[in-house]
């Protein structure tokens, strides 16, 4: 079997949405390929992220391990789980979650946790593509110029009514699993890909809207005084932010326009 067994397909540069899947592998320590990150394009050694275009490509019916097109990265490959021990390739950000959630042994300890945790996750995910439409409410293929009028609108309306909304939502969360998480864990007594989901979302929010994260902040104490510092200091995700893994948010979902924050 190829090795690593998991690859990462995505685009190269950004945390994007590849960012839910690194931190599952990088907290449960296991290796993994980011093919495009992993293998820049140069005059002689491969382009990874010609894979992560072929699999996505508008003329794609399908792979050669029998595994349909994928509409849009980020998708995992994982060798020997597919038809006929061949390669799977599945997308969807929290299909792709919810895959890895058992293997990885971050999907809580049961099957009723098994469901909070994904029901978060994607309520997670849900506040991450809300993001995305701060600088993109019009059109998704336009440029954020060709929309300024109606971003200004769409993030005052996101600050003002729904990061409350989710923040309040996460922070009730974390109280009703205080006794066992501790405040650190949104489902039971250990890390979930749900604790991870909800990092990412609130750490790219910190960088995309500084001022009214920082306004909010005393609103939410649990989550913002002890949820997303404690994981932060976690050895593993310390190590995993200091190293050249870890991309810097640009131009992906989390950018950062001044004028869409706070005043
Ligand atoms: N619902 C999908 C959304 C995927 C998505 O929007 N991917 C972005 C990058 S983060 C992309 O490249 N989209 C291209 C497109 O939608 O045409 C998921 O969660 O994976």
């Amino acid at each position: 079997m190829a090795e690593p067994q998991y690859e990462l397909l995505y685009h190269p540069g950004i945390p994007g949405r590849g960012e839910f899947i690194r931190l599952m592998f990088e907290a449960a320590g296991v290796k993994y390929a980011d093919v495009a990150r992993d293998n820049p394009p140069d005059e002689s050694g491969p382009n990874g992220y010609g894979l992560v275009q072929a699999i996505t490509s508008p003329e794609s019916t399908g792979d050669d391990d029998g595994n349909p097109p994928a509409f849009a990265p980020p998708a995992l490959r994982i060798h020997g789980a597919g038809k006929n021990g061949k390669a799977l390739l599945i997308h969807q950000t929290p299909n792709i979650l919810l895959y890895l959630g058992g293997p990885l042994k971050l999907a809580g300890s049961d099957e009723p946790e098994k469901y909070y945790v994904n029901q978060l996750a994607l309520t997670a995910l849900d506040l991450n593509n809300e993001t995305h439409d701060t600088h993109h409410p019009v059109a998704v293929m336009k440029y954020y110029e060709e929309q300024k009028d109606e971003a200004l609108k769409k993030a005052t309306d996101f600050r003002e009514n729904r990061l409350p909304k989710f923040f309040s939502y996460f922070e009730r969360v974390l109280k009703h699993n205080k006794s066992t998480g501790k405040g650190k864990h949104l489902v039971g007594e250990s890390l979930t890909y749900a604790d991870l989901a909800l990092w990412q979302v609130i750490d790219g929010l910190k960088f995309a809207f500084p001022n009214e994260m920082r306004h909010r902040s005393s609103e939410s104490p649990l989550l913002f005084d002890h949820f997303y510092p404690s994981l932060k200091d976690e050895p593993w995700l310390k190590k995993y932010l200091d190293s050249k893994r870890r991309q810097p948010y640009s131009m992906g979902v989390f950018r950062h326009y001044p004028e869409l924050d706070l005043q």
